[in-house]
């Protein structure tokens, strides 16, 4: 039994469930690169990107175009401007229907302004149709820094600033100043409180540059926060000629605070015009534990959303990006990965801010939203903000997912809520394994297909098991302000450390026709980088069944293929069969992999009569063996799970299908007349169609057990046709649905019209002429029971006796059926329990188990010596 339970198992997993893997379209590139991405277009058609490809000198990247009809790919006509320089285009694609909109983004890119170097990244925007040149994002690069800036630090000496923060911010100038040491950028600090201090004014920054001579002797001055006053005095002395500042140097404020002014006698309305009028361009950059919000702080100054962490060294020259931005466009992020929302684009630029991370969100507008984390304690250096993004709408309300694979080398995972109009943290959650990438992948899944996403998966590709490597969690959305926290773990198979399971994801919409949506998860280090893809179907409780339904790996389709898995794209019929199809990527190939349309059969079986007849299997005066018991309606019904486009003739299967009787037990009651053998199989081909047969029904020998039915079962497995209409697609049989029928063909009971059994029974005891029995006397002790059943059938009759210690039980004799001439079935047990002195013995008997006929009766005689009972 065991053998044959692992065979069936072996079996399931060689054909899967539903992916076709016998008939995939493979397109096949030499472009360096290719399938490193792949998208589904509507219609038949496939991007994939060929981003190591290289095109011209300093131009990496391509973009194909593949027609699953024709199974052939094109390169997509593109005109790259000069300054994307090895950018990689074709590393990050995507799409989005309704309207038309396929964006390809290059995030490699690099620019050379003066000694600093740039990571840039460039997306085309693609919109209506692939022949149209698109749209790029940026628009357009504004030129390096060509203006001289004048920066004036402003930093808050005042009491609440404890003396670790007021050092943090020592060193985040000295940080900054560092960056800019070759620039013709000029320099000025004031510190203030209730009281004013300039440290160094632009002169003497010019004189002698040094942040460790100018910086290092400032001390705390202590007091209330005259911010605004302060503003006014760096506005009218600092940026004064005499201090140094240049007329046509670009101005800038940096004010370092922890909070709101405290017992300032001016307004910001009374000092911001001026320094409007002066051109000083403000930022504000928060320090401490005082979460600033843009409208409690210095108004009409552009709120830095705390970017630059002021716990942590600054490392990088990108991380002065911001002072940058105004002046030259941002030029401190590198695009990693890009999707779209509804609003428009939305490009996670995970070199953002010292590679803390963020995304552009850019509306229709033309407006560009920077997104990323505000929380003030948090250490989002080099956390990777933005390496993952995924737009999100439930309940209507859209908010936004970025994953940080390098946060705190842990990982998180971030959703953002749009709050009175600014995009702002609403939950987030952390891995819980050292170098896991946790959130290097995300996906969000509406599991029941009804418009708002349920839960999603996050991919943490390294995570480290003894035996498998990486894995993705199950995440349903937090309800309210709980806690975000993430259910079941899918992981793949083990065996496979290096698999890097989780690497890519998506959602498939419904292959198994339960109106459930189902995902594929990418392997593509399993199996020596040979790769492999996994399938898991939803369940009804809004989640992710955690054990897979199929796993295909590349080794299927060729042994040369590497990196199968290594980019999915789901949810989109490609082949036109109404079925959606699975685009899966490997090293220099994409293959589409068809879904198959899911069957299910329904099975009855019907008995004629519905109960074998008492003189049919009741044996009288005569033994008549062989006699019809009935006939079976076995009908089998094959229905259709998915919605597709296959007719009834194109979804014709072959059933094999075994029918036995008493299964199990040693000797079956009945045989099929066909076989005159208690077991049968036939094979039947349909469509979408019924198929009924009758088959006679013989008994073997008299029945005396009436009370166990005879059992029929049946069994059968599908092998679906393959369609000719829609190249060869096969119809599969559902794994979830049973394959396993059994049906009871019972005995007629003696109980009347309805068919309670209400028996009747009597005993009476004759002790024959016996008057005394003497101890010790040889005489038996001759007891005749007569029971009578003067009602319906009884069944599990028991007698029993009890008798004192002093006799002893020796046998019970037999008696006779009167009605059959055939001998009532005793058994007779003493109870040994209940011996003892003073205690009295007891003996059961079992009167003709299972049943006692109605109106019957059993005479019941011990002889002794001393006692026993005999059953005439
Ligand atoms: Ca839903
Ligand atoms: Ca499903
Ligand atoms: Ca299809």
């Amino acid at each position: 039994m065991t053998h044959r339970v692992l065979l069936l198992t072996a079996l399931a997993l060689c054909h899967g469930f539903n992916l076709d893997t016998e008939k995939a379209v493979i397109f096949q590139n030499n472009a360096r690169g290719f399938g490193q991405s792949v998208v589904q277009l509507e219609g038949s058609r496939l991007v994939v990107g060929a981003p190591q490809e290289i095109k011209a000198s300093n131009q990496t990247g391509g973009l194909y175009q593949c027609d699953c009809s024709m199974g052939k790919c094109e390169p997509i006509p593109l005109q790259v401007p000069p300054e994307a320089v090895n950018m990689s285009l074709g590393l990050s694609l995507a799409f989005a229907t309704k309207p038309f909109q396929l964006l390809a983004c290059g995030p490699t890119g690099h620019r050379i302004c003066k000694d600093n170097t740039y990571a840039i990244g460039f997306c085309f925007l693609f919109q209506s149709s692939l022949l149209q040149q698109p749209s790029r994002l940026p628009e357009a690069l504004r030129g390096c820094p060509q203006k001289e800036s004048d920066i004036a630090f402003l930093i808050d000496g005042s009491g609440s600033i404890n003396p670790t923060d007021f050092q943090r911010m020592k060193n985040f100038v000295s940080t900054v100043m560092s960056q800019f040491q070759k620039s013709k950028t000029l320099f000025s600090l004031m510190q203030y409180s209730e009281e004013f201090q300039t440290h160094f004014t632009f002169n003497d920054f010019k004189r002698n540059p040094s942040p460790e001579s100018l910086v290092r002797p400032i001390t705390q001055l202590l007091g209330r926060t005259h911010t605004a006053t302060a503003i006014r005095k760096v506005v009218r002395e600092l940026f004064h000629s005499r201090n140094g500042a240049r007329e046509n140097a670009l101005k800038m404020l940096v004010v370092i605070t922890d909070g709101e002014k405290f017992g300032d006698p001016l307004d910001y309305k009374d000092v911001i015009p001026e320094a409007d009028r002066k051109g000083v361009i403000r930022y504000v950059i928060g320090v401490g534990n005082v979460a600033l919000r843009p409208d409690a702080s210095v108004e009409g100054s552009t709120w830095i959303h705390p970017p630059l962490n002021l716990q942590t060294s600054i490392k990088s020259k990108n991380a002065i990006g911001i002072f940058d931005r105004d002046n030259t466009e941002a030029l401190d992020f590198s695009i990693l990965f890009y999707i779209l929302a509804q609003d428009g684009p939305l490009l996670g630029a995970v070199g953002s801010f010292d590679w803390a991370g963020g995304a552009f969100l850019h509306t229709l507008q033309d407006k560009v939203t920077f997104i990323n984390t505000t929380r003030v304690d948090s250490d989002m250096n080099d956390a990777y903000l933005g390496y993952a993004a995924e737009v999100v709408l439930r309940n209507r309300v859209q908010s936004l997912l970025l994953g940080a694979p390098r946060y705190q080398h842990i990982g998180l995972v971030v959703i953002f809520k749009k709050d009175a109009g600014a995009w702002e943290k609403n939950a987030e959650i952390k891995g819980s394994q050292i170098g896991s990438y946790f959130g290097a992948s995300l996906s969000s899944v509406d599991v029941d297909r009804d418009g708002s996403s349920d839960l999603v998966l996050i991919g943490a590709p390294h995570y480290y098991e003894q035996s498998r490597g990486g894995q993705v969690s199950v995440c349903p959305f937090p309800r309210g302000r709980a806690k975000w926290q993430c259910g079941a773990v899918l992981r793949g198979e083990q065996g496979h450390l290096w698999a890097r399971f989780g690497a890519a994801l998506t959602v498939l919409g419904d292959v198994n026709g339960d109106r459930l949506s189902d995902v594929a998860i990418g392997a593509p280090g399993e199996q020596e980088n040979q790769g492999a893809v996994y399938l898991f179907h939803g369940t009804s409780g809004l989640g992710i069944s955690p054990a897979h339904s199929q796993r295909i790996t590349g080794s299927q389709f060729s042994p040369r293929l590497q990196y199968f898995g290594q980019s999915l794209s789901g949810g989109q019929d490609l082949t036109m069969d109404g079925l959606v199809d699975l685009a899966v990527g490997a090293q220099g190939h994409v293959l589409l992999l068809r879904s198959q349309p899911v069957l299910k059969v329904e099975v009855t079986m019907d008995f004629t009569p519905r109960e074998v007849a008492r003189d049919v299997y009741e044996c009288r005066e005569r033994v008549v063996k062989g006699k019809i018991a009935g006939e079976v309606r076995v009908c089998l019904r094959v229905r259709k799970n998915t919605r597709d486009r296959l007719r009834e003739g194109d979804t014709q299967s072959t059933i094999t299908y075994d029918l036995a009787l008493d299964p199990g037990r040693p000797h079956s009651q009945a045989i099929f007349d066909e076989t005159k053998n208690n077991t049968l199989r036939h094979i039947v081909t349909l469509g979408l169609s019924e198929k009924c047969e009758t088959l006679k029904l013989r008994l073997l020998d008299c029945v005396e057990d009436s009370v166990t039915p005879i059992a029929l079962r049946l069994n059968f497995s599908l092998v679906g046709k393959p369609s000719s209409n829609f190249g060869n697609l096969r119809p599969v049989l559902d794994v979830e649905a049973p394959t396993l029928f059994t049906a009871s063909f019972p005995f007629e009971k003696n109980c009347g019209n309805d068919s309670i059994c209400q028996d009747d029974l009597s005993i009476t005891f004759s002790f024959m002429s016996l008057d005394t029995l003497v101890v010790g006397g040889s005489r038996d002790l001759n007891v005749t029971l007569t029971v009578r059943n003067q009602g319906e059938d009884s069944y599990r009759t028991q007698v029993t006796f009890f008798y004192p210690s002093g006799l002893s039980y020796r046998r019970v004799s037999g008696a006779q059926n009167q009605r059959s001439q055939r001998s009532w079935r005793l058994i007779c047990e003493s109870d040994v329990s209940t011996e003892g002195p003073g205690a009295l013995k007891s003996t059961s008997c079992s009167i003709n188990h299972p049943i006692f006929p109605g109106n019957s009766e059993v005479r019941l005689l011990p002889p002794s010596p001393f006692f026993s009972f005999v059953f005439l």
